[in-house]
Formats: C-alpha cells, sequence, structure tokens
C-alpha cells in the first residue's frame, strides 16, 4: 500500500542549543543551569559537558548546506537564553541575536523553514540562582526573554514553540535531579511545573504581542502513552496518577483553564498549591495554534509491588523519584524490542496520543515535535554508516501516524529527532540520536542511511520501505 502524507505536510529535524552549539564562553553567552550541573562531577556520564558539543555554533552553515544538501523543508531548533540575553533580564546582546538571524536567513536562502523554540533547559544560571522555575519570577522573565526574541526574529519565523518538555524541566530537574539544576525537592518540582506553565501563557501573550499575525504559536509537550500493567483497579489508580503528573499537570492548564482535581488530591500531604495566584490558569489557558508532541515509547505501571524495586521509567538513575505523591508507583519494561536507551519500541502510544489530543484539543492542529531513537551507529571499514533498527523505528512511527490521520487526527508535521549525534543530557554522548553521525574526535559529519531514507520521504511525501529485520 503506498503511504502518502497530506500536501503540505512539514518535514524537518531537530535539535537543541545545549545539545549541538558548543561555544558556551564566546560572544558574551554566559553559563546556563545545564554549564554548570555538567561541569559538577558525576552528574553526567563520563564527565562530558556542551563546552564543544558539535561544534554547531561554527559549523552552522555546513550543517545547513548537508540539511539541504538531503533534501529536507523543516528545521526546529532552539535559542540559548544565556546567548541573547546573558543574565536572564533586561537588554539582550545582539551578538547572540545575530547569530539565530544569520542561521534564520541561510535557512530561508536554502528554501528550510525554520522553527525556533524559545526554551529546551538552558536557563541562564543567574535565574537559577536567584531561584530557578520554582520561582514565580522567572515565568515572567521568560516572558520578557520571548517578547525581544519575537522582535527580533519575527520577521522571518512563522513557527514558534514556547518550551520544550516542562515535565522533564520540572520533574527531572528539581524532582529527580538527574537534570539540571539537580535539585531534588518535590515540592519545587511542583512549583516549577506551575511557573514553567506560567512561562508558557505569559511568553505566548509576548509573542502574540510582537508577532506578525500569520506566525502560529504552541509548546512541545513529552505527554506519556501511560498503560496500566494489570487490569487490577490498583493499577489503574497507578495509571490515573502517573496521567496526573505527565500530561493533565499540564495540558489541564493549558488546553482547558484548569489543573486537575486529582492532581491536587495526590500532592496534598506535600502542599496545597498557593503558589497557584488567582487568575494564573486562565492566564496559562492561551490559545494554541498547534499542540507539540515528542514521544519516544510508552509507560508501564503497576502499584509498587512488594520485593525489589521495578522502577524503569527510563528517566535516569537516582534516589528521588520524579513522580511527586506517586513515589510508589512502579515502572515496568514492556515485553519486546528496545532501543540503546532501553526504550521500548512501540507506535501504539504514539497513535493513543494523537488521537487523544485530537479529542482534548479540537481545532487545534498536532506538530510531532521530536520522535527519533537512539542506536550504537558505528561506521564501516567503508566509512558508511548503515542504520537499519532507525529506519525500522521511523518507518513504524510514521506509518501509525498515516493511520491517525486517517482516523482524523490534525497532524501537520513531523520533525525526526536529531538532525545528528549530540550532546545526550545526563547520558554524555554515549547516546547517539542522530540521522547524520559525528565523529566527535574530528566533528567529520556522515550522513546515516536513515538520513537518506528520511530525505526521500521529504522529497515526495511518500513513507519509503523499510528494510525487513
Ligand atoms: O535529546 C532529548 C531532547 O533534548 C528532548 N527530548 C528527548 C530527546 C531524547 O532523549
Amino acid at each position: 500500500m503506498t503511504e502518502s502524507f497530506p500536501p503540505g505536510f512539514l518535514w524537518g529535524t531537530a535539535t537543541a542549543a545545549y545539545q549541538i552549539e558548543g561555544a558556551v564562553r564566546e560572544d558574551g553567552r554566559t553559563p546556563s543551569i545545564w554549564d554548570t550541573f555538567a561541569r559538577t562531577p558525576g552528574k553526567v556520564l563520563g564527565g562530558d559537558t556542551g563546552e564543544i558539543a558539535v561544534d554547531h555554533y561554527h559549523r552552522w552553515r555546513d550543517d545547513i548546506r548537508m540539511m539541504a544538501d538531503l533534501g529536507l523543508t523543516a528545521y526546529r531548533f532552539s535559542v540559548s537564553w544565556p546567548r541573547v540575553q546573558p543574565t536572564g533580564r533586561g537588554p539582550v546582546v545582539q551578538r547572540g541575536l545575530d547569530f539565530y538571524r544569520a542561521l534564520t536567513d541561510e535557512l530561508l536562502a536554502h528554501g528550510i523553514r525554520p522553527s525556533l523554540t524559545l526554551y529546551h533547559w538552558d536557563l541562564p544560571q543567574e535565574l537559577e540562582d536567584a531561584g530557578g522555575w520554582p520561582a514565580r519570577d522567572t515565568a515572567y522573565r521568560f516572558a520578557e526573554y520571548a517578547g525581544q526574541v519575537a522582535g527580533a526574529l519575527g520577521d522571518r519565523i512563522d513557527l514558534w514553540t514556547t518550551l520544550n518538555e516542562p515535565w522533564c524541566s520540572a520533574f527531572l530537574g528539581y524532582g529527580s535531579g538527574v537534570h539540571a539544576p539537580g535539585r531534588t525537592d518535590p515540592v519545587a518540582a511542583l512549583r516549577a511545573a506551575h511557573h514553567l506553565n506560567l512561562a508558557h501563557g505569559l511568553g505566548t501573550q509576548a509573542l502574540r504581542a510582537a508577532l506578525p499575525a500569520r506566525a502560529q504559536t504552541g509548546i512541545a509537550l513529552n505527554p506519556s502513552a501511560v498503560r496500566p500493567l494489570t487490569l487490577s483497579p490498583q493499577d489503574a489508580d497507578a495509571q490515573r496518577r502517573i496521567d496526573a503528573l505527565a500530561n493533565r499537570a499540564f495540558t489541564g492548564p493549558i488546553l482547558k483553564g484548569a489543573y486537575p482535581q486529582d492532581l491536587f488530591a495526590d500532592t496534598a500531604r506535600l502542599t496545597d498549591w498557593s503558589f497557584v495566584d488567582a487568575g494564573d490558569e486562565s492566564t496559562i489557558h492561551q490559545r494554541l495554534d498547534f499542540l507539540g508532541i515528542n514521544y519516544y515509547a510508552p509507560t508501564v505501571v503497576s502499584a509498587a509491588p512488594p520485593g525489589p524495586d521495578p522502577r524503569r521509567d527510563g528517566h535516569g538513575a537516582s534516589a528521588h523519584s520524579p513522580w511527586p505523591g506517586a513515589e510508589d508507583v512502579a515502572f515496568h519494561q514492556p515485553p519486546g524490542e528496545l532501543t540503546a536507551m532501553e526504550w521500548s519500541v512501540d507506535p501504539t502510544g504514539l497513535y493513543d496520543l494523537l488521537l487523544r489530543y485530537t479529542r482534548e484539543a479540537p481545532g487545534v492542529a498536532l506538530m510531532i515535535t521530536e520522535n527519533g531513537a537512539a542506536y550504537d551507529d558505528k561506521p564501516g571499514t567503508d566509512g558508511t554508516v548503515h542504520d537499519p533498527d532507525r529506519i525500522r523505528y521511523l518507518h513504524a512511527h510514521l506509518a501509525t501516524v498515516r493511520r491517525a490521520i486517517d482516523a482524523g487526527a490534525d497532524v501537520s508535521g513531523y520533525f525526526l529527532w536529531s538532525l545528528m549525534d549530540n550532546f545526550e543530557w545526563s547520558y554524555g554522548y554515549s547516546k547517539r540520536f542522530g540521522a547524520v553521525y559525528v565523529d566527535y574526535e574530528t566533528q567529520q559529519r556522515t550522513p546515516k542511511s536513515s538520513a537518506e531514507w528520511y530525505a526521500r520521504l521529504a522529497r515526495t511525501g511518500v513513507l519509503p520501505e523499510a528494510p525487513a529485520a
């Protein structure tokens, strides 16, 4: 069967500033929380940092040419907040903005549509020192920054994303501490979640005030397709609790203007949520032009059984839970194939999420802002890099997207994570998500066979066959 996608469907790849740029001390950039965290011994595997990353700050022209040669038509990148507003407040640094302006112009010159994400986890360290996301003021600082970037680049970019995966910023950053800034305080994590939501609402208002009417704004969430291990009422309750923290803590106020009551009840022994001011939920509830969905694998949970902890929530090792009020929920590895992250290969979770948000966000276009997989790719003796597992992963997920469109989901684009191998947060450079292989010694880029496969799809809009397993 020919599986073709609707005309105008966006085909892109995605990256994030700290994961690729390097040049952390150049042109007025100050440290972000990820610079500080990565430099702290024991936080990132192998002591890796983003200091050099894949040197995109110096190689961006070549990287764009490579995208153009592949025939890719869209590119999602993030702006490093401390590069354009080093103290997280006040005036912007022109040199920082100039980098993103030149990048954008080069993309446009090659017919590649830029999609800008304002916040992909690199909070200026100065704002963390002033309280970070658990402090309300950070949301206002974000809105100021959003307005400034929109004022500078709004004439040439029409796809804007406020935040990337606020769940990770809040619960991995302040709950389990496996992400920057590495705090392990469940109440701080809940406060951070609220202030990230507020930042999205205030930021969207600031964007709309500065951008031309044609611009589209949205947010990229990483909703979990949460499944109960068994049909027991206890496992159903575990599913409900994780769904509240992973999904409805964000989509509640963003899509409906209200936090779910069960989230308040589940976390009542930790906080009374008095940090939510009157009017906050309606500020968060801004019209969305698109809802970004980042999807990798489903989540299987149960009420904690006695015995050894089967926790496999896929977010790195920590003695602290990223699930405030649901610390006793157990996470299970579903049977079947795994990627190098030990995440299961199961596109049915993506299907479920696309149909869920079709129902819950009527009239809002859905965009797959990230999807992809890490594998242990290695160049062959002839220097080429073959990654049939990744092609099969992409094929399975894209066939599912096609099925979801047939079932009524309004999906407007797909961004493969990631354009090239890069700094995978607390895993350092040990996990390769790229469609392009990067030799970290020489910074040489080699498109993997998945890049050629994906480029064919981008050029034709028709899903190519995948190699047999
Ligand atoms: O690398 C990350 C990205 O920064 C955010 N979403 C998940 C990816 C893979 O872990």
